[in-house]
């Protein structure tokens, strides 16, 4: 379906744009191969489904599979492009929304019919190719019946139909060997507190989770369960603003010990944070579960889901990812759109390698920083004022307000010392330049 070519591996010195110059599959990092570390996944919904549309103009894109007319002949052909894409791209894994994959139809009944079918399809090319499920999610958010959300939703009936929705989409998450299943809060959130019931929407967003987890039970679903955050589009205000609220929303419901976080860098951005600063937090508190990869625009305050591209994010995700001991069941999901203007088939094939190279490239980066102690090194000794003294008390808890201010009117004066944040950036470009 594609007039490209299996891509090779060309290394640094390659200029040839269909080639890989970092990303060596079977070349070790440390422990682990590339491909162990990497776990690239594609996007079944932008890549597969995305026409290019904007708010101001009709889809551009150029996909063979558009030839046809019955939706089920181009679901059927969008699987084929699909398989020759991750092969021909050595791309291990994929994700989507049942929606993606298999027309609705007129009623819930023939949408489960339709997921079936290509499930079943599915299932080969997965067994031929060997090619894996990084994880399934449902749709909860295009169909008009979620205008009011859909755990959140003030309908009951809509409620019933989503969780439908997301029991179907577990069964065939799972019948694809499916190593995670995501939560991403589509309208789950709010226009405007003067119509809305925040306490009842939590209460009843909480309460599908618990029964998604007892589902999953019941059917020996053994993946990871991952909640991806996002502050805003298409609700102004979206519940799972970030990783620190989902935290907060997990530990509140008693949902922390099931659930991970999928954390996504544009997402990451438009609440004002990194993906770095994401990564951490979700790695500290032991949430830290799958990626998905892409990029924002500094100048556009919107989810513009381009191709990760940007070596310094990379670089410091896989530093995190490193930290993390790796992704476990999780990977690095191309969550990520060519641009309008590149509609050209190829166009996925650049884009997906300029991706793949970057994290390469930061995989191999933060490595080596890791192995240089570079950081850990200098942090380590910012705080040694804690290893010995009063900071070891203040660490070991044996210490009080009255101990602490007895010690403080005994002090002396103090000395602080330089952060050296220019130094440490310095330092870091000399790594990346290298
Ligand atoms: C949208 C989200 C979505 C999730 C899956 O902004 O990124 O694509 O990843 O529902
Ligand atoms: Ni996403
Ligand atoms: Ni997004």
């Amino acid at each position: 379906m594609f007039k490209v070519d299996q891509i090779k591996f060309e290394g640094k010195g390659s200029r040839n744009p269909l080639a890989f110059k970092h990303y060596n599959p079977s070349e070790v990092v440390g422990n682990k191969t590339m491909e162990e570390h990497l776990r690239f996944s594609m996007a079944y919904w932008h890549t597969l489904t995305g026409e290019g549309s904007d708010p101001f103009g009709a889809g551009t894109m150029q996909r063979s599979w558009d030839s046809y007319t019955d939706p089920m002949d181009i679901a059927k052909a969008r699987v084929e492009a699909a398989f020759e894409l991750m092969v021909k791209l050595n791309i291990p894994f994929f994700c989507f929304h049942d929606a993606d994959i298999a027309p609705q139809g007129s009623s819930l009944r023939e949408f489960q019919k339709n997921l079936d079918t290509i499930t079943a399809i599915m299932k080969d090319y997965m067994k031929d190719t060997g090619k894996k499920l990084l994880w399934g999610t449902a749709n909860n958010f295009s169909n008009p019946r979620y205008v009011h959300g859909a755990a959140t939703t003030c309908n009951a009936d809509v409620y019933a139909i989503a969780a439908a929705q997301v029991k179907k989409a577990m069964d065939i998450t799972k019948e694809l060997g499916g190593e995670n299943y995501v939560f991403w809060g589509g309208r789950e959130g709010y226009e405007t507190l003067l119509n809305t019931d925040m306490k009842l929407e939590l209460d009843n967003l909480a309460g599908f989770m618990h029964m998604a987890v007892d589902y999953a039970k019941k059917i020996g679903f053994e993946g990871q369960f991952l909640i991806e955050p996002k502050p805003k589009e298409p609700t102004k205000h979206q519940y799972d603003f970030d990783t620190a609220t989902v935290i907060g929303f997990l530990k509140t419901y008693d949902l922390d010990k099931y659930f991970k976080m999928n954390i996504e860098t544009n997402h990451a951005t438009l609440a004002g944070h990194t993906l770095q600063h994401e990564l951490h937090l979700a790695r500290i508190n032991g949430l830290l579960g799958s990626v998905d990869a892409n990029q924002g625009d500094m100048l556009l305050g919107w989810d513009t889901d381009q191709f990760p591209t940007d070596l310094y994010t990379t670089t410091m995700a896989m530093y995190e990812i490193l930290k993390n001991g790796g992704l476990h069941k999780g990977g690095l999901n191309f969550d990520a759109k060519v641009r309008r203007g590149s509609f050209e088939p190829e166009d996925l094939f650049y884009a997906h390698i300029a991706g793949m190279d970057a994290f390469a490239k930061g995989l191999k980066v933060a490595h080596r920083l890791l192995e240089d102690k570079v950081f850990e090194n200098f942090t380590a000794q910012r705080y040694s004022s804690f290893n010995s003294g009063i900071g070891k008390k203040i660490i070991d808890g044996e210490v009080d307000f009255e101990s602490l201010s007895q010690y403080a009117l005994s002090l002396d004066g103090i000395r602080n010392e330089s952060g050296r944040q220019e130094m440490l950036e310095g330092i870091l470009n000399d790594y990346m330049i290298d």
